[in-house]
């Protein structure tokens, strides 16, 4: 990109020219509410630019995912990292929403309520819940952390939170959702119920020690009355609030990469993580949303098992890890560095349509000397910019690379893009042509003012 100035973002794009009669209704219905999310495996560091678009939307809605997110925010050199609760909550009178698309873990939320308010953070009237998401209940995680470490089990690497096996009773049509944890006597049956029949089975399969649904009931049930006043129909209040007028961001967490349907299946998490998810996962139809931003690290990482094809597991990759500091925020574990992927890339911006890229620590790549990227796979020996369905396929992959001059000299904390080395504006230039989708962001260090907004 060549532009410099203007801090509008995102604009509203045209149809058909400016005064086609579509282009004209499709103005009309365009409001300007956006999906913002990860446009790899996750940590693309969505937490800071929600928290710096928050400014210009009235809500921020959570719609996949629950506490196994970690999203990092640095305001004024103090560090906030949310997990269940949207990011946007951090700004007075941005208000916060978790969608039905949630696995709500009450404990979880009520930890991070208490912890934004020491922090002197508005809650009350500023944060709601589904009352349709379902809840994680500690059977959840009993039956995950048996699979996870049983013999013979493929293991996913997850972070051990119950999302798995909660998304799981979901589909299975046996779950507990938030408005039933509100109702004692339901709350009651269904723990006695679900925990005769996850005690069987857990003790079966893996010779785990029950747990005591007296006990469980107890807790829950008094972490229900403190949650009862944040809950809600929370699709009538998207709704309306739209209606009249009022901008919506929907953050997104995890990554597109590890969608249920579209990621690198099975090392995946369980929820619809890509922009559809978030129709779903709040009950604002499609043509209510305006735009998809996609956060994209200037490099990729990964935590967890599964497929990597551009993984360097060599110095350069420990540079990178080390210069961005690549720990998981939920579970510190030491995520895995490597180039950016184009087709990967591509491919998320396709399943997303995404209109928008940000493109976030660029400063950690001030100390690369050659910036390798992958254009293309070679699979079978035949060239392909097509992203594998199946395990096989990606254990098949020979990135084809292409290399790039890297600047050297540092880049933190720049804030114009006209002020950025030539060398690192071809790579951002690169980036925007290759992967089909504008850059309007870069993001040169974590705080929130360390940022350069492209018109
Ligand atoms: P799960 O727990 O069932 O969702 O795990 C399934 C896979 O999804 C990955 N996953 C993540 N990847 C990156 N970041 C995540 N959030 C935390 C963070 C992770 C952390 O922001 O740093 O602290 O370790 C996240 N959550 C889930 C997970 O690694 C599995 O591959
Ligand atoms: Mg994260």
């Amino acid at each position: 990109p060549s532009r410099s100035g203007s801090t509008h973002f995102p604009p509203c794009t045209t149809l058909f020219g400016d005064n086609h009669p579509v282009s004209q209704s499709a103005q009309k219905s365009r409001r300007p509410s956006a999906v913002i999310l990860g446009a790899q495996w996750g940590d693309e560091g969505k937490g800071k630019i929600v928290d710096v678009l928050s400014e210009k939307f009235d809500i921020v809605a959570r719609y996949a995912g629950g506490h196994n997110a970690g999203h990092t925010v640095i305001i004024h050199g103090k560090k906030f990292v949310l997990q269940l609760i949207p990011c946007g909550v951090l700004r007075p009178g941005c208000k916060g929403v978790i969608g039905n698309g949630v696995v709500f873990d009450p404990a979880a939320f009520l930890n991070e309520v208490k912890k934004l308010k020491d922090a002197g953070l508005p809650v009350d009237g500023q944060l709601f819940v589904s009352s349709r998401a379902q809840v994680i209940l500690p059977y959840h995680r009993m039956i995950e952390l048996a699979a996870e470490t049983a013999p013979g089990r493929q293991p996913i690497g997850t972070t051990r939170r119950g999302i798995g096996p909660a998304y799981e009773d979901k589909v299975h049509r046996n779950g507990l959702r938030v408005i039933d944890l509100l109702n004692t006597s339901l709350l009651r049956t269904h723990i006695n119920n679900a925990c005769h029949e996850k005690n069987t089975i857990a003790h079966a399969l893996f010779g785990t020690e029950p747990l005591d649904p007296r006990q469980m009931y107890e807790d829950y049930a008094r972490m229900a009355e403190q949650v009862a006043p944040f809950v809600t129909d929370t699709a009538y209040l998207l709704n309306d609030a739209m209606d009249q007028g009022q901008n919506v961001m929907f953050e997104g967490a995890q990554g597109a990469l590890l969608d249920i349907d579209h990621g690198t299946y099975p090392f995946v998490t369980s929820s619809s993580s890509t922009a559809g998810g978030a129709v779903t996962g709040t009950g604002v139809g499609p043509t209510k949303i305006g735009t998809v931003i996609g956060v994209t690290k200037a490099y990729v990482t990964r935590v967890g098992e599964g497929p990597f094809p551009t993984e360097d597991s060599g110095v350069m990759g420990e540079l990178l890890a080390r210069r961005g500091n690549e720990f998981g925020a939920v579970t510190g574990r030491p995520r895995r560095c490597g180039w950016l992927d184009i087709p990967l890339l591509r491919y998320s911006n396709m399943i997303n349509s995404t209109e928008w890229l940000v493109v976030t620590k660029m400063d950690v790549m001030d100390e690369c000397p050659e910036i390798p990227v992958c254009v293309g796979y070679k699979i079978d020996g035949k060239q392909t910019d097509q992203v594998p369905a199946d395990m096989v396929g990606f254990r098949k992959i020979e990135p084809i690379y292409t290399t790039l001059p890297g600047w050297m000299e540092s880049t933190e904390g720049i804030t114009d893009y006209d002020q950025l080395p030539q060398k690192a504006r071809e790579y951002m230039a690169f980036i925007e042509k290759e992967s089909g989708a504008k850059i309007g962001m870069i993001s040169t260090g974590p705080d929130r003012v360390q940022t350069i907004n492209l018109p």
